[in-house]
Formats: structure tokens, sequence, C-alpha cells
């Protein structure tokens, strides 16, 4: 039986467990990347398992989210990540450099390799033919000392594409039409590998569109093979080297099968406050927009912006409207800039920031109240742009540009052909090498004082008798859970801190009433803890005392990270349960002691006095790890 891309590329890295869907497998990684936002934490993960240098093929840290410097703390984090990095043997993407993930793309990643970042966009790499992951930060630090990354091995969903987009469609419009085939929760449990002969008609940076949306549908990665236009796109790198032709056999097996005809897609756009939640532009048309955003690591290319740039040429942005644009990389703001398409996006009106994550994380740039946003990012969650009552949409750069220009929704019919440069303008500058090995010793680690040692959690206890601290419903993101923004930002390396802000979008109370409770459990709906991979949603929970977390489904970046921080993730077995528990109630479980035996586990539920079945759905390892409290407490014990 033939194999896919997704199955060729594990069983070339596997190095733990059988490779049978739906159970967990350990996998070689070639490589890693962090972001600041959550590198800090990675760093000092790192640090505290004891390993002196990475031993990946190849390890970077990026910064590009904190970059709104408003006090000292996120300046504070560059310097340790930049020293950090300098001795433990990775490659440091200075500011100015760009988005991770674009950044990656551009310089680095390779068709065939294995990649996990602490973020959950890391698979817009699959654009290029690598198999990548988000993790949370400790699973990328255990990856930098050359341990395995478990994951269940995966369901592989096969999305054929046939014929050629329509004018003023792409690639966004794409991934938006997977989004409202498979919604947010769609893609749990599986890697979404794209196919057909609509597959050529894409280049990389189109096809590491639809990879980096395919976080949004919870998968757990997306892939492209690699091909004449990767090669092409490889060698406009001046990377050629790194290319390797890879592609699934033509009688491959796929668990679902999907086809999409290119030709026949509209402009689209998700609507508020979730990415699934879409309609055609056309039924928007009209409709007066406040704002503008175009960037963020899912369409800041070279190809994204210059179309950008070639709608603006000779109009000026509607007078009701605020048009922001970050490039994705100086590769992309030194090109624009060299061939005059910069002067044209200015010339219309257009507020150029840094090359930097920027308003797709709310640093800066929040809508006025209730204003429409229209952005060509990949999240729309309520109050994510630091806004509650805006109302955001996720457009592609062409609708984005349109709307910008008439101050209202509008659909775009033209045809833009943006030549892929011949070779795209290569200044590595901003990214600095490692100390050599023998020269690591010297290098002293630099820890300003908002850096503070992360909470570890005990053993897990035989019983745990606590309240329900915070009842939630379905789709709770991480957004939600650990806010970002500008204000909460800065505290990321802070868990003392940043936790006074766990929960607060939906109830400012709750940091409060968990530490007064000393411990307890959250309960939620479906697909909880959708969205970002930030451990953060984890530390401070963990920090808060809660120590079980009981929802009818969980996403799975997030369930990893409670598990990786000791906190129990427990699944309703009968989702109707769900409705009898009450805020407050008090709930009681035992016998943890042997939880090694047990899938299914009693929640009694004091107060009602009822009891109620939930599954404890992780691997053995995932077991061993919950009873030592947590990962790091695990490999130090298996040492
Ligand atoms: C996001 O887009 O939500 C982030 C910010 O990039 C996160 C990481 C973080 O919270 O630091 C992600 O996607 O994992
Ligand atoms: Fe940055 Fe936004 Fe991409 Fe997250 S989704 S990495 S915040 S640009």
């Amino acid at each position: 039986m033939g194999k896919t891309l997704t199955e060729k590329i594990i069983l070339s890295h596997l190095i733990d467990g059988e490779p049978v869907k739906g159970s967990e497998i350990g996998i070689k990684i070639d490589r890693t990347l962090t972001q600041d936002a959550t590198g800090t934490m990675a760093y000092l993960q790192f640090e505290a398992a004891g390993i002196p240098r990475v031993k990946t093929d190849l390890s970077v840290a990026y910064i590009d989210h904190n970059t709104l410097q408003t006090g000292f703390e996120n300046a504070d984090d560059h310097a340790y990540i930049r020293s950090a990095a300098k001795k433990f043997g990775l490659q440091y993407s200075r500011p100015g450099s760009g988005i991770c993930h674009q950044v990656n793309l551009e310089r680095f990643a390779v068709p065939g390799a294995t990649l996990i970042g602490s973020d959950s966009h890391t698979p817009t790499a699959g654009g290029i033919g690598s198999l990548a992951f988000g993790a949370g930060g400790l699973d990328v630090a255990v990856a930098m000392g050359g341990g395995a990354y478990y994951i269940t091995m995966p369901r592989v969903v096969g999305i054929t594409l046939t014929g050629k987009l329509a004018p003023g469609v792409s690639a966004k419009d794409v991934i938006l039409e997977v989004l409202r085939l498979l919604t947010v929760k769609g893609g749990v449990g599986k890697v979404i590998e794209y196919r057909g002969d609509g597959v050529s008609a894409l280049s990389v940076p189109e096809r590491a569109v639809i990879t980096n949306m395919g976080a949004e549908l919870g998968a757990t990665s997306s892939i492209f093979p690699s091909d004449s236009r990767t090669k092409d796109f490889l060698t406009s790198q001046r990377r050629e080297r790194d290319y390797t032709e890879l592609f699934a056999d033509t009688d491959a097996v796929y668990d679902e099968e999907y086809t999409i005809d290119l030709s026949r897609l509209a402009p689209l756009a998700a609507c508020p406050h979730s990415p699934d939640n879409i309609k055609p532009v056309s039924e928007l048309a009209g409709k007066k927009i406040n704002q503008v955003c175009i960037g963020s690591c899912t369409n800041s290319s070279y190809r994204d912006l210059m179309t950008v740039a070639a709608i603006l040429k000779g109009k000026t942005v509607a007078e009701n409207v605020s048009l922001t644009v970050s490039p994705g990389s100086k590769q992309v703001l030194t090109m624009l800039a060299a061939n005059g398409a910069l002067a044209d996006i200015i010339a219309a009106g257009a507020r150029i920031l840094e090359s930097a994550c920027g308003p797709c994380i709310g640093m800066g740039q929040s809508p006025e109240t209730d204003g429409v946003s229209l952005r060509t990012f990949n999240r729309n969650f309520e109050g994510r742009s630091g806004t509650k009552s805006a109302q955001v949409y996720l457009v592609s750069p062409e609708t984005a540009a349109f709307s910008a220009v008439a101050g209202a929704f509008a659909v775009p019919d033209t045809a833009y052909e943006i030549p892929e440069p011949e070779y795209f303008d290569i200044n590595d500058n901003l990214i600095a090498a490692p100390a050599t090995e023998a020269d690591a010793d010297t290098v002293e680690i630099t820890r300003g004082p908002n850096i503070k040692p992360f909470p570890r959690n005990n053993a897990l206890p035989d019983a745990i008798t606590a309240d329900v601290i915070l009842k939630v419903g379905d789709n709770i993101t991480t957004d939600h859970i650990m806010p970002a923004g500008a204000k909460i930002l800065p505290l990321r390396s802070n868990i003392p801190a940043i936790s006074e802000h766990c929960f607060t979008a939906v109830d400012p109370d709750f940091p409060k009433r968990a530490k007064a409770a000393g411990q307890g459990f959250i309960v939620g709906g479906v697909n909880y803890g959708q969205g970002s991979s930030r451990e953060h949603a984890a530390l401070a929970p963990l920090y808060l005392g809660i120590k079980a977390v009981v929802v009818v489904s969980f996403a799975r970046i997030h369930k990893q990270n409670l598990v990786n921080n000791g906190i129990l993730p427990l699944e309703f077995q009968n989702a109707a349960d769900y409705d009898k528990i009450a805020q407050s109630d008090t709930l009681q479980l035992d016998g943890l002691g042997d939880l090694t035996s047990s899938e299914v586990l009693t929640l009694k539920n004091v107060t009602k006095g009822e009891t109620y079945d939930v599954s404890l759905d992780v691997s053995p390892r995932g077991k061993k790890i919950l009873k030592a409290g947590g990962l790091l407490n695990y490999i130090s014990k298996t040492d």
C-alpha cells in the first residue's frame, strides 16, 4: 500500500512507538524554533534540564512578538534570549529580521525535515514540505536537548486541489474554504496533506498561507509536496542545495478526502469571532469598515505585499479607514523599498509598521470601539485585537487592499501578475551565530529583574477534592485563558505577575478566587484550549492551583501543555454531564495513585451527590509525566 507524504516523513524519523493511527509515537526532531513571547520560558526550561548545548541540526531563536517595548521587560527578554542562544548553540534572529515563520520559510526551512516550534503556526513550513508542529516550550526544550517529540500518530486528510484561482482570489481564500468545510476542530488529530494538479499553480509562499492556517483547523500539521515550484523558490533564495523532491505515493491511502476546484472559489471572509465563520465577501460588500491591517505570518510575503502595492498604486486609502502594513521580513521590506512598491503603499496612506507580529497579537493598533477591522491575519478571537467590541474579519491581501480604498467591504476582481523574483535579496546580517562550543563557557546569561523562575508541580496526589473555580463554554481559546496584547505580553517571563490576568477576559475575579481556594478545577466544553501553543495557558493555572481541567474535548497543543505541567486533562465520557456541574460545586477524584492502569476515572460531585465518568485519554508515558508532576520532573527522574 502506498504512503502519504506525512507517513513517509514520520517513518523516516520514528524513534519510539508503533506507527498505528491513534497511538503515541516519538519522532526525531531535526530543527526547532522559538519566538520571544514563548522563548524565555523554553530557554529557562532548557537551562533547568541541565543540557549544555542544543543537539538538533539547527535551532533558531526569533524576536518578533514582543517588539513594542513600553518598559524594560521585553528588551530584557530579548537580552536573555540573545545570551541563551549564544551560549547554547542557537542562531539568533534579531528584532527587525522578521516574523519567525516568514524568515524560517525564506532562509531555513527544508523539505522532508521535522521541525517543532513554540508557536502554533510553525506548520507554515509545510508549504515547503517540512513536517512541522506547534508545541509548548517544554517540548521544544526537550527536542533541543535531542529528545523525541511525542504525538499521536495522525490520521491523514488528503485535499486535492484542481484548477487555477480566478482573478482576485488567492491562497487565503483556499484555506478559508477549508475552514468552512472542516471547522476549527475539524483538524484535531490529523495532518492535512495537499495534492493534485492545482498544487503546481501555487508558489511556496502561497502554499505557506494555507499550511499556516491549518493551525486554525486544530490540525497537528499541514503539508504540501516538494516539487519544481519548491525548487524554484529554494533556488531564488540561493538554497537550491536544500531541495529534495517529495511526493505521496500515487496509491497512498487517506483517512478522509476532499477536492477543491480552485477556479470555483470566490473571495471569502472569516467573520467575528471565529476563523471558521465564513461568508463570501460579496455578501458583505458595501459594509463600512474602520481599519485594515495587512501582514502577520499568514500574509506578509513579497508576493502578498507586491499585490497590495499594485492595488494601492495611485489611490488613496478611504478617509474612514486606518491602513497598517507590516512586512513579514527584512527581506520583503528591503525588496519593496528597492523596487518602489513601498513608495506606492506609503503614497496611498498606509501606516508602515516594523517587520513583526504587531497588531496580530494586540501589540498596538487596537481598533476603535465597535470598529470593523479587516485583517489578513489568521485569528479573529473576541478581544484579541485589544478592543473587546471590535468586529474583526479575516480576509486576503486582495480583499484588504480593495476594501481599504473603497472604505467598505469590496470584492477584488482584478488579476495582478506578480512575477516571482529570480533571486530574492539575501542578507542574513541580522541572524547572529552562536559561540563555538569551546567559547560557550565564557558567555554569561543576562537575566533581567522581570525574569522569574517558572512554577514546578508536585507529584500527583492519590486524591483531589476541590471546588470548580470556573465553568466556561465551548471553543475557549488560549487568548481567553491567558490573554496577550501590549499590556500583558511583557509579563510572559514572570508567571506570578501574568497569572493575575489569567481568564480575566472571561471572569475578572478568577485569579483572586483561585488563589483564595488554594486548589481547584476548571470545567469547559468542546475544543477547550484552541489557538496558540502558549504554555502560559497551563503555567498560570498551575501557579493558581488548578489541579484538573474537565471538558468535553481539548485542542491538541493545550492538552499536551497541561500534561507537561502536571495538570490532569479529563474529558466527559458523556457530554451531557457537562451541564450537571455548576461553578463552585465541590468535585472529588480518587484512585489517582493507580493512574497507570486507568483510562476512565470516576469524578464525584460532592455538592450534588452525583458521579460522572471522565476519561484520561493520554498515553502511558503521559500518565507517568502526570504522576511525576510534569515533564521536567519526569525527565529528571528518568535521567
Ligand atoms: C498567536 O498567534 O497566538 C501567538 C502569539 O503567536 C501564539 C504564541 C504565543 O502566545 O506566544 C501561538 O500561536 O502559539
Ligand atoms: Fe505572530 Fe500573529 Fe503569526 Fe502568532 S499568528 S506568530 S502573533 S503573526
